[in-house]
């Protein structure tokens, strides 16, 4: 459940089809890429498993020369299907899966995400062989409106207890990265903040140089 990319990756991008719609998602991941994003998820709530698949073979196919990981939300099948590397599973989606049909299920991802809201589930996730964690929504975001924001704080526990490779994410800006960072993530998760930019290669540059100068 684990790859040695993985462990480069700093910026973690989407293709979200509440902010892409009905941009080509390969174009748009091209983008992305072309400023610095180390690793793609497709997250597409209201598609179809068929658009999921289409999504994720053309961003599969973006990310291939740039030797960048893609990541499918909630769709293993998905995942599997359009040659991607892995999926992401939220909380719920994780613990749906009973613990002995795991490693079946799970059998064709190379890299296995799983959110995490408390140093509990991190914990946990670390001790149930996620490849990574995402840490938050560390700020509120309206990516995610019900979720409630977790703060700095978790941040700097995950970092201090945590040896997998985490994400900060949720409603994080050029403005507030800085708290982010300084909290202890070297690594952060972008959706809303990339994809509402005007320019989404020059505003992933601009994190990804942010990144740089953790130590
Ligand atoms: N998980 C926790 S917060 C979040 C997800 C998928 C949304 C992050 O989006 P944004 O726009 O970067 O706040
Ligand atoms: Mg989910």
């Amino acid at each position: 459940m684990s790859t040695a990319r993985l462990a480069q990756c700093r910026l973690y991008g989407f293709i979200d089809t509440m902010y892409v719609k009905d941009l080509d998602p390969g174009e748009v991941a091209r983008d992305l890429l072309a400023g610095g994003v180390d690793i793609l998820q497709v997250r597409a709530k209201e598609s179809t498993h068929a658009e999921r698949v289409d999504i994720g073979r053309k961003v599969v196919s973006a990310a291939f020369p740039y030797h960048a990981p893609v990541i499918i939300d909630d769709d293993i099948e998905a995942a599997f299907e359009s040659g991607a590397d892995g999926v992401h599973l939220g909380q719920e989606d994780w613990a749906a899966i009973p613990r002995e049909q795991r490693t079946d299920r799970l059998a064709n991802m190379r890299i296995v995400g799983i959110s995490t809201h408390s140093i509990e589930q991190a914990l946990a996730a670390e001790r149930d062989g996620a490849s990574y964690i995402g840490v938050g929504p560390v700020f509120p975001t309206a990516t995610k409106p019900a979720a409630r924001s977790v703060g700095t704080n978790l941040v700097r526990q995950v970092a201090a207890q945590v040896k997998i490779p985490f994400f900060a994410i949720g409603g994080i800006t050029l403005d507030n990265i800085g708290q982010v960072l300084e909290a202890g993530a070297t690594r952060v998760a972008v959706v809303s903040a990339i994809l509402r930019a005007l320019d989404t290669t020059e505003t992933s540059a601009e994190f990804k140089k942010r990144l740089g100068i953790v130590k």
